[in-house]
């Protein structure tokens, strides 16, 4: 097939990795707007290479003109949870979801691969609009624990560097590895509820000194008292430096209504 042909029949894959990316990554950003924990920390994708597509059509025997209805990872996001109870939650927030619909879910978490490779997939059809018009295509969704994740992209580099033939010695290590990789998740399980709120005391404080720096910046623009604000910006270095969460939130209240005052509050 020609190379520019290839190029049209990816743009619509392309364009489903964009748009999937975003959507997942949205949660995030919902999540910790709120104050949440997300159950998802982070979001990567990509399109296979047209190397890697003929690659696995001639391993598996695939017709070039089947590739598209055979191959379901084309399209690939990977969503990386911190712990591995989030993945469920992930895969919930999937199976909910009205603009995809599930094909295939393989569970590699409770049946590890002989490998040791963890991973939930899921495959799901998504519909994309290009400038070419409707195509309905399939992703395949790998969600997988950040400890799973480091695994695999090690084992996945070597199986391309030894051709797939890994000397028994590494494999070893491997299989180690993939073994401490599991301990960790379990530990980081064990403590998982301390971890959240650590996270989510970090997040909310963040975004409290976000608000105040907001309104005190507010205020310099459409107060014409600067001393009042001179003395509101020594008043915050002065509670920052005692480092009082509820402190500041008080404070911040205050300049929310003061900010008000001035209609000032959503100047930026
Ligand atoms: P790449 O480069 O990541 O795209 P099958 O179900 O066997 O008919 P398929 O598609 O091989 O067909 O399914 P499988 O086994 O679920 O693998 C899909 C993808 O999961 C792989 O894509 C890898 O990304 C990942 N994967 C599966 N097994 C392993 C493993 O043992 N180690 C690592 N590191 N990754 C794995 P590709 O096309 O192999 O590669």
């Amino acid at each position: 097939m020609e190379i520019q042909l290839w190029r049209q029949i990816l743009i619509p894959y392309q364009q489903a990795v964009e748009e999937l990316k975003v959507k997942f990554a949205s949660i995030v950003h919902e999540n910790r707007r709120l104050g949440q924990y997300s159950p998802i920390e982070y979001v990567t994708g990509r399109v296979k290479k047209i190397s890697n597509i003929l690659e696995k059509a001639k391993k598996k025997n695939i017709p070039l003109n089947e590739i598209e209805a055979k191959i379901e990872d084309i399209a690939g996001i990977r969503i990386l949870c911190q712990f591995v109870e989030d993945i469920d939650k992930v895969v919930a927030i999937i199976r909910s979801r009205k603009d995809m619909e599930i094909k295939d879910e393989i569970d590699y978490i409770s049946n590890t691969k002989r490998s040791g490779y963890r991973s939930y997939h899921m495959i799901v059809y998504y519909d994309v609009h290009t400038a070419l018009g409707a195509k309905r295509i399939k992703a395949e969704i790998q969600i997988r624990t950040l400890s799973m994740n480091f695994w695999a992209t090690i084992e996945h580099s070597l199986q391309y560097k030894y051709e797939h033939n890994i000397p028994e010695e590494i494999q070893k290590r491997l299989t180690n590895a993939a073994e401490a990789a599991f301990k960790l998740d379990q530990e980081m399980s064990i403590i998982r509820n301390e971890i959240i709120k650590a996270q989510n005391l970090f997040q909310l404080k963040s975004s409290v000194i976000a608000d105040i720096l907001n309104n005190i910046q507010n205020l310099h623009k459409v107060c014409n008292d600067i001393k009042e604000v001179e003395h509101i910006q020594e008043e915050f270095y002065d509670l920052w430096d005692k480092g009082n969460f509820e402190q500041l939130d008080k404070f911040n209240k205050r300049l929310d209504m003061l900010a008000a005052g001035y209609k000032a509050q959503s100047l930026i």
